[in-house]
């Protein structure tokens, strides 16, 4: 069995102590060490009271997530474990000594009393995962701290720590010393007042006081499009609260809870969602990379280029606490760049989610400086101007001359040859990508690139960076755009090429809403700005390709996207909303005429497929020429840098899910129908086809 849980009686108190490290799910050894340790306590007459607590860092974690969808499980289930705990006649005290979530929570509801340490989180976090708590959470906290806040914290499934839990009601009480010294101390107090045991489940009034209140939970059911759009679970959820609230009985409201667990733990969204989770974590771990290898001491930072990104990137530095210089050319830039950040900051403190001697602090750990020479004594420089590779060239050799020995030098180009980058300083091996995602301080994708002598000890101090910086870490190889821009490039000119063939923006923007990302590409341009590409494109000297066409058009025509009211679509004055506008479909129609395109309906099935599978199939490629080293690494940047939702588990999981050999299928007859290189199948998909084989069973 996989963990257990310690008994130590101490005096008249029975001590549970959860061994499962690093963070104690509850697999099959603490579940039935939970189940032994409160029958022991309950059989010895000595002991009046339990007090439960976790070793290591967390308190539990929730169940084990591994454990789902495997074949049944040893031991006791959680079930009946609650039961033992919530059948108690002595007290028990959960002594939250850190980390409570899911499952670990739900233990906490099922004690008598509960302390925690003051640094504590617990939360319900299971939607995350496309769960509901099935172990009793949506029936017991809304007995504990009335429906509406159960639904903000389940819903959300965010982390409450625990001095607000302490407000709330979740916790009786936040420990200043020792967390189990007190939780001891608390236990011969209920002792000393006659231990008496309190369970959740007859708890009335809270739930009593809602119950017939049919908008409570209409108004959060109208919210869910907006906050949780396209996700099954949380709508399960709402049922199940509203169940605490209205079913006759406790138990009625438990049975609500499991079938909806049940609906839940069926869904595809739950897999995707659960690939995802591992998959962020699998992506730490680099293979030949050893884990103790003796990473770089990263104290101080400097970051070259006061832009968005420059300015995005220094936040995170300061928003970790690492003091970081600023440079930029422009004393001009360098100022704006100032004050974007203190205004960005500022904004947050105004939503009252970052106080104002916190914003001061970070502000103070931003330096400007107008001296390049003065970066030099960062431990690590992140270069952050604007994607000019001699630029960057002629950066870099300044680099090499300034920053000072064992530094990290790292560039942020979103798809240029680091190699080339590298290869102009006298340390390569010193040199690596560090790919930010705008706005950096938002985003939590990192792509860090492998150049070809970038060391082992660079590429773990910039992995582990980005940890510290609260980043999800992919390695990318080094190859044009990486692993995300790489692929997008697919996906963009099958956008493009298709409404050159007869689809309308607004459709192909219609699917890929639907299908879960925020927006569709055109509407994505509109909000970028078309004229961008088209100074660019005119800068070198005008562009062959037939998917410039209509962007160049529209601009020619002054239609540069929402910075002026039209592009692809109108714009009413002070509203996004994209509206189709004729005088854009008339360019449309005309370029494609031009180009000798005959225009054909398209069903939203075509769309989807010639926007997603151009992903799958360079991501294919991108694991065949090692480039990305897994197909969750690929999924983990496509969720986290470019809004692929994360219920549907990232474009190789989504492949996987459409059965390879009907995607394979689809690319061949696009190959033959198009002859675009693109839907030349990869090597490797054909290979898994093959196999019978899919894109997961790559990562094990
Ligand atoms: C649930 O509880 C359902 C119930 O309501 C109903 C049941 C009937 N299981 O994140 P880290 C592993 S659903 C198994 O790097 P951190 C993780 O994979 C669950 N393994 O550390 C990693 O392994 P490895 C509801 C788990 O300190 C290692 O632990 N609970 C679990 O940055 C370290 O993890 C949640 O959704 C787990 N539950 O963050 C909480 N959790 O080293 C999910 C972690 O091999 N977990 N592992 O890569 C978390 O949010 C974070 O892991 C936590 C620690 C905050 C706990």
């Amino acid at each position: 069995m996989k963990g257990t849980v310690h008994y130590e009686a101490r005096g008249n108190i029975a001590l549970l102590s959860i061994d499962n490290p690093p963070v104690n799910p509850l697999s099959s050894g603490v579940r039935q060490g939970l189940f032994d340790g409160v029958s022991s306590a309950l059989a010895d007459d000595a002991i009046e009271a339990i007090v439960l607590t976790g070793m290591h860092r967390a308190f539990i974690a929730g169940a084990d997530i591994s454990e789902f969808g495997a074949a049944a499980t040893e031991g006791v289930g959680l079930g009946e474990a609650l039961d033992k705990m919530e059948g108690s006649t002595k007290p028990i005290i959960a002594a939250i000594n850190g980390t409570a979530f899911g499952g670990g929570l739900e233990v906490a509801l099922c004690c008598d009393y509960r302390i925690a340490a003051a640094t504590a989180p617990v939360g319900l976090p299971e939607v995350k995962l496309g769960l509901l708590p099935g172990a009793g959470g949506t029936q017991r906290l809304p007995r504990l701290i009335g429906a509406e806040a159960a639904v903000q914290a389940i819903v959300s499934g965010n982390p409450i720590m625990a001095p607000d839990a302490l407000t709330m009601g979740i916790v009786d009480r936040v420990a200043s010393g020792d967390i189990v010294d007190d939780a001891i101390a608390y236990a011969q107090e209920i002792i000393g007042a006659g231990a008496a045991t309190r369970k959740i489940r007859d708890l009335e009034d809270k739930v009593s006081a809602d119950r017939g209140n049919t908008t409570l939970f209409e108004k959060f059911a109208a919210n869910l499009d907006k906050t949780h759009r396209g996700q099954f679970a949380p709508a399960q959820i709402l049922q199940c609260i509203e169940a605490a609230v209205n079913a006759e009985s406790f138990d009625e409201g438990m049975a609500v809870e499991r079938a909806r667990f049940a609906e839940c733990m069926s869904d595809p969204q739950r897999e995707a969602l659960i690939h995802i989770f591992f998959a962020e974590r699998a992506a730490n771990k680099i293979p030949g990379l050893p884990k103790d290898v003796p990473l770089l001491d990263i104290n101080k930072g400097s970051v070259i280029g006061a832009g968005t990104m420059g300015g995005g990137i220094a936040m995170c530095f300061a928003n970790a606490g690492i003091p970081v210089r600023v440079h930029d050319n422009e004393p001009e830039n360098l100022a704006r760049g100032i004050n974007v950040i203190e205004s960005n900051y500022a904004r947050t403190v105004s939503k009252g989610r970052l106080t104002q001697e916190e914003m001061d602090k970070r502000m103070s750990l931003i330096i400007p400086t107008e001296n390049f020479d003065d970066l030099g004594d960062g431990d690590i420089v992140v270069e952050a101007v604007y994607e000019n590779l001699d630029l960057k060239k002629q950066i870099f050799a300044r680099l090499d001359k300034v920053m000072k020995q064992g530094a990290l030098l790292a560039t942020n180009t979103s798809g240029l040859d680091v190699d080339a980058i590298a290869g102009v300083t006298d340390r390569p091996e010193f040199v690596c990508g560090m790919h930010f995602f705008s706005p950096a301080n938002v985003m939590r994708l990192l792509e860090v690139v492998r150049g070809k002598d970038s060391s082992p000890v660079v590429l773990g101090t910039a992995m582990a960076l980005g940890k510290r910086l609260g980043k999800v870490s992919v390695m990318a190889g080094n190859c044009p755009g990486f692993i995300g821009n790489r692929m997008l490039g697919g996906y963009t000119r099958q956008a493009a090429l298709m409404i050159l063939e007869g689809a309308t923006p607004a459709q192909v923007d219609k699917v890929i809403f639907d299908f879960g990302l925020a927006m569709g590409p055109f509407t994505m341009n509109d909000m970028v700005g078309l004229d961008l590409g088209w100074r660019a494109r005119k800068m070198m000297g005008g562009s062959n390709e037939v998917t410039a066409r209509i962007p160049d058009e529209l601009c020619e025509l002054g239609r540069y996207g929402q910075k002026n009211g039209k592009g692809y679509y109108q714009y009413a004055e002070g509203d996004r909303t994209p509206r189709p506008d004729p005088e854009a479909d008339a360019v449309i129609a005309k370029v494609s005429e031009d180009l000798g395109y005959t225009r054909r309906d398209f069903s939203d099935d075509e769309i989807l497929k010639r926007c997603m599978y151009p992903l799958v199939n360079i991501g294919a490629k991108l694991l065949e020429e090692g480039h990305a080293l897994r197909a969750g690494d690929i999924d983990t940047v496509y969720v986290n840098g470019y809004g692929f939702p994360t219920y549907v588990g990232g474009p190789m999981w989504f492949a996987d899910t459409q059965g390879l050999d009907n995607v394979l299928a689809d690319m061949e007859r696009f190959f033959e129908e198009t002859g675009d290189e693109v839907w030349k199948p990869s090597d490797l998909l054909k290979k898994l086809v093959s196999e019978g084989k899919n894109f997961a069973s790559l990562d094990g």
